[in-house]
């Protein structure tokens, strides 16, 4: 399917090697838009590259990123705007989590996660904020988690990581709304990609909630439906965001019996 809205636009996406974040490259490139993927693995960016062009003519730059580290953020940005120019939506996709109960957790662990899943995160947005506030146009879109809406037991860390993420995403939706730059959140349960490699080292978690499991291509299709519309959050699967309307009315209810039921890590 083309979206006419994303024809020409200049697309740019963290953690776009793989999972979420290179169907979400796909399907914007399928509807004429060029891209810059970012991410560590510049083999896999490259990849995806050459396929993408080869396949929808569009233009594709990769540069190898860590988005944790906020020298080389400044400096990527830098060099896209140098080279590319204006950013119209950047998506900012990069993430992981261990799961772990709090105790067990190493300040290593809690450091890495935040730093990629929430200062890396403002750190990319920071860079194309004074640009699309001049301009008066863009869209950022910021990949938070189910668990950014309700904490579940051995999240501790990736949960607060993603709470993190939805306060400074709904600030900033307010911040831009004079400024017609739109901000979107998505929510998603579990996926299937390699999020769970680390994870869920041992599988559990992957096992038990199988039936849940959402797949990439379907996240990746609703996000790149939601592109330079006014979408304020993307909620899947859609039942799973009552979870959280049921936890901000009976909180006390909700931990006692979610404790047990949401205990699947
Ligand atoms: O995971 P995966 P997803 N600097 O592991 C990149 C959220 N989410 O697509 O650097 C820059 O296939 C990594 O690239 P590389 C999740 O929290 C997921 O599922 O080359 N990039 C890769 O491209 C995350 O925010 C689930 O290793 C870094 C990408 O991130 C987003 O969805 C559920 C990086 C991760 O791809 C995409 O995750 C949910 C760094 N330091 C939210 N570290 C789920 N899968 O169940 C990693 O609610 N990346």
């Amino acid at each position: 399917m083309v979206r006419e809205q994303l024809k020409g636009k200049s697309i740019v996406i963290t953690g776009a090697s793989g999972g979420i974040g290179a169907e979400i490259a796909k399907l914007c490139a399928a509807s004429g838009a060029n891209l810059v993927l970012l991410a560590r693995s510049i083999g896999k960016l490259e990849q995806l590259q050459t396929e993408l062009q080869q396949k929808h003519q569009v233009k594709v730059a990769v540069y190898q990123l860590d988005v944790s580290d906020t020298a080389q953020v400044q400096a990527v940005f830098q060099r896209i705007f140098d080279t590319i120019g204006e950013i119209d939506i950047l998506v900012n996709n990069a993430g992981f989590g261990i799961f772990k109960e709090a105790h067990l957790a190493t300040m290593d662990e809690i450091k890495g996660m935040f730093d990629v899943n929430v200062v890396g995160l403002m750190a990319c947005t920071s860079m194309v904020l004074p640009k699309m506030r001049k301009r008066r146009f863009g869209h950022i879109i910021n990949i938070a988690s189910q668990a950014g809406k309700i904490a579940t037991p051995k999240s501790s860390v990736y949960s607060a990581s993603k709470h993190a993420v939805l306060g400074y995403t709904n600030s900033l939706r307010m911040e831009l709304s004079d400024y017609n730059v739109q901000v979107t959140s998505v929510n998603p349960g579990p996926i299937a990609t390699n999020f769970f490699n680390i994870a869920d080292e041992k599988g559990t978690y992957v096992k038990n909630v199988q039936r849940f499991m959402l797949q990439p291509e379907y996240v990746a299709q609703k996000v790149v439906d939601s592109m330079l519309t006014k979408t304020r959050e993307i909620n899947l699967p859609g039942w799973m965001n009552m979870g959280s309307v049921v936890y901000v009315l009976f909180p006390r209810l909700f931990e006692r019996i979610g404790k047990r039921m949401l205990n699947r890590k």
